[in-house]
């Protein structure tokens, strides 16, 4: 990474900089939210476009000097339309929850029902928790799922049938198997109501072609662009033609100002980068990897939840199978060099802070270069760091193998 001038100029984010980077290239990132962008998307984020003022959209903005933001703008748009066979594209949204806020707005009303998974089932804040701003403008109901682990579509579909919330909301940030996306869509006809998804976890899989593409079936597709989606940190919103209109007044002037340019010319890079043959081969890598960890770990005795996985993360009642917790899990995985998040299990009893479980995800390692063998060792460093997580001694040993095995893949070299 070229940090010549920062180097000079501001001594103090330069050497933060630095130390992040040798985080990352010594470390094994396994929050299965994160990923690593390649050069090309971090030189596009690092560009004059964050120098520039855009709002509108490409050939009706506001302000002067668009010639180059348009062509940008357009070209992220266009390559997303490929990438998910999409009517409407709006690439503007800063994130996933502006982007989720964004398409509430859009079609709803404040007071309107909003059926969407349960946070310590798999869902995401956004979609209804009490602590949100979204909460307090909407009436979220949440649905769970079931003693299989899998969404109970019966109870959804009762709920939706009582409820006749205005719209159905699909998607999820620790939830492990696949959706039924036509399930979804017959309840959502049956009791007249939008159907949106945040494939924010699986974009890149579906893009890769790995996991289904929900889009023919969803009315709003809302999504982040940097997981395994693998481009910058951002957000962004496809729909059908008839909710186009719509989608881009809520994103501009209704919520955001101006885009951030820099941002979407990176996403124009990574939509490129995802549309090559080559990225079809890491979406199947990354789920191959995941069923790897599951099975290696099962096998250790820590029990999968959901009953196993289907995409690029596992989540793991660690309380549960260990009688660690979660919170010792993750302090335990850092200090060996593997970062991972606690997490909730479906109706933990355990509080958020230190709950049962704890969320691994491949989508990283595997752009790194792991495949099977190494998520085999990987396995088995989770599980001896879990059951030795307060000897430092052990710790410490398997902090050198994790560190080894990482400079035999580097990264940003
Ligand atoms: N923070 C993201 C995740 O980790 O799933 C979702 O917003």
């Amino acid at each position: 990474m070229n940090l010549k001038n920062l180097k000079k100029t501001d001594s103090k984010v330069y050497e933060a900089t630095k130390n992040e980077l040798k985080r990352q290239e010594e470390g094994l990132e396994m929050i299965a939210s994160e990923n690593y962008v390649s050069k090309s998307v971090l030189e596009a984020l690092g560009t004059v476009f964050t120098n520039k003022y855009s709002e509108g959209y490409p050939g009706r903005r506001y302000y002067g000097g668009q010639e180059y933001t348009d062509v940008v703008e357009s070209l992220a748009i266009e390559r997303a339309k490929k990438l998910f066979g999409a009517q409407h594209v709006n690439v503007q949204p800063h994130s996933g929850a502006p982007a989720n806020m964004i398409a509430y707005s859009a079609v709803l009303k404040p007071g309107d029902k909003i059926l969407g998974m349960d946070l310590s089932h798999g869902g995401h804040l956004t979609h209804g928790h009490p602590v949100t701003l979204s909460a307090q403008i909407y009436k979220f109901i949440g649905y769970k799922t079931g003693k299989d682990g899998k969404i109970d579509y019966d109870e959804l579909e009762k709920m939706a049938i009582k409820e006749k919330p205005k719209m159905i909301l699909a998607g999820f940030s620790a939830y492990t198997r696949n959706l039924n996306y036509k399930r979804f869509r017959q309840i959502a006809n049956k009791v007249d109501a939008i159907l949106m998804i945040d494939i924010a976890h699986i974009a890149g899989l579906i893009a890769g072609g790995a996991i289904t593409n929900p889009v023919p079936f969803f009315d709003i597709v809302t999504t982040t662009t940097h997981k395994t989606l693998r481009g910058p940190r951002g957000g962004m919103i496809l729909c059908k033609e008839e909710y186009a209109k719509a989608i881009d007044k809520a994103t501009f002037p209704g919520f955001q100002g101006g885009p951030h340019m820099n941002n979407i010319a990176a996403k124009a890079v990574a939509f490129g980068e995802a549309l090559k043959p080559s990225f079809k081969k890491y979406a199947v890598q990354v789920i191959s990897n995941a069923k790897v960890l599951e099975k290696e770990l099962s096998g250790y005795g820590l029990k999968m939840m959901f009953g196993g996985t289907d995409n690029h993360m596992v989540l793991v009642d660690v309380f549960g199978s260990k009688g660690v917790t979660g919170k010792e899990a993750e302090v335990a995985l850092d200090k060996i060099g593997i970062t991972v998040n606690k997490n909730m299990i479906p109706d933990d009893p355990r509080s958020p802070m230190d709950p049962s479980g704890i969320r691994i995800g491949t989508p990283a390692i595997t752009t790194r270069g792991m495949k099977e063998e190494e998520t085999r060792k990987i396995a088995n460093w989770i599980n001896a760091a879990i059951e030795n997580h307060d000897d430092e001694k052990v710790l410490k040993m398997i902090h050198r193998e994790v560190k080894a095995l990482c400079k035999k893949f580097p990264l940003y070299r």
